[in-house]
């Protein structure tokens, strides 16, 4: 067992049951022009989450341990897209319209893709999700459980909506999920905040949460 020091308390992995699940860390959300900004976010605050999560990835291949990548998008005819998404808000542009970066959140689209500092590797699992959570309409959980996996690490944006909402399902379904704290971003730093103090209050009620340094100490 590895033993991370954390929040709310030690964090025991079995190197042979983890896999990292860094989400949706795409251009939509990272880079102006894509679906965070036409909400009037400042996307800005997510680039901070790419460098950790870059050098996240890395521990995770030098080791040889499952990765997965997932992304937040639509089929180009957004039939998995409810009306009661698209039609949310007021934004300059809506899934499937036409922006710098191709058709907002549609798979395929340059503005869908990961950012290139956190590219999938070959062979590395991507998963596309339609919804905030990934194991909502996808394969995850049949995945991980072709994996074995019992512990999941988790990265990627934003933090209060899509890392937490499937922190939460996974959470359920009994996996241990500890979120690194720099290599996760919101648009807002109270919300990011907040999620944290969430995730692990009541002993942990969510998971786990730790610096990536704290997690690169218990691996040397
Ligand atoms: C949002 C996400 N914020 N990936 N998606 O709509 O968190």
């Amino acid at each position: 067992m590895i033993t991370v020091k954390a929040q709310p308390f030690d964090f025991a992995f079995d190197p042979a049951s983890v896999a990292l699940i860094v989400i949706d860390m795409q251009r939509d959300f990272i880079e102006p022009g894509g679906f965070g900004e036409t909400l009037g976010n400042d996307v800005s605050h997510l680039q901070r989450a790419v460098q950790p999560t870059a050098d996240l990835l890395a521990l995770f291949r030098t080791r040889g341990w499952p990765v997965i990548h997932t992304r937040e998008d639509h089929l180009p005819d957004l039939s998995d897209c409810p009306p009661s998404k698209r039609n949310r808000g007021a934004p300059s542009l809506r899934i499937g319209d036409n922006g710098p970066m191709g058709r907002i959140l549609v798979r395929g689209e340059p503005g869908a893709e990961i950012v290139p500092a956190c590219a999938p590797c070959a062979g590395e699992i991507v998963v596309d999700k339609p919804g905030k959570g990934a194991f909502h309409a996808t394969d995850l959980g049949a995945i991980l459980a072709g994996l074995g996996t019992r512990s999941l690490v988790f990265a990627g944006v934003t933090t209060e909506v899509c890392v937490q909402t499937t922190m939460r399902e996974a959470n359920d379904r009994g996996f241990d999920c500890l979120l690194i704290e720099d290599a996760t971003e919101s648009y807002f730093p109270a919300f990011k905040a907040a999620t944290l103090d969430m995730i692990r209050a009541q002993g942990g009620i969510v998971g786990w949460t730790t610096p990536l340094a704290r997690l690169v100490q218990a691996l040397e």
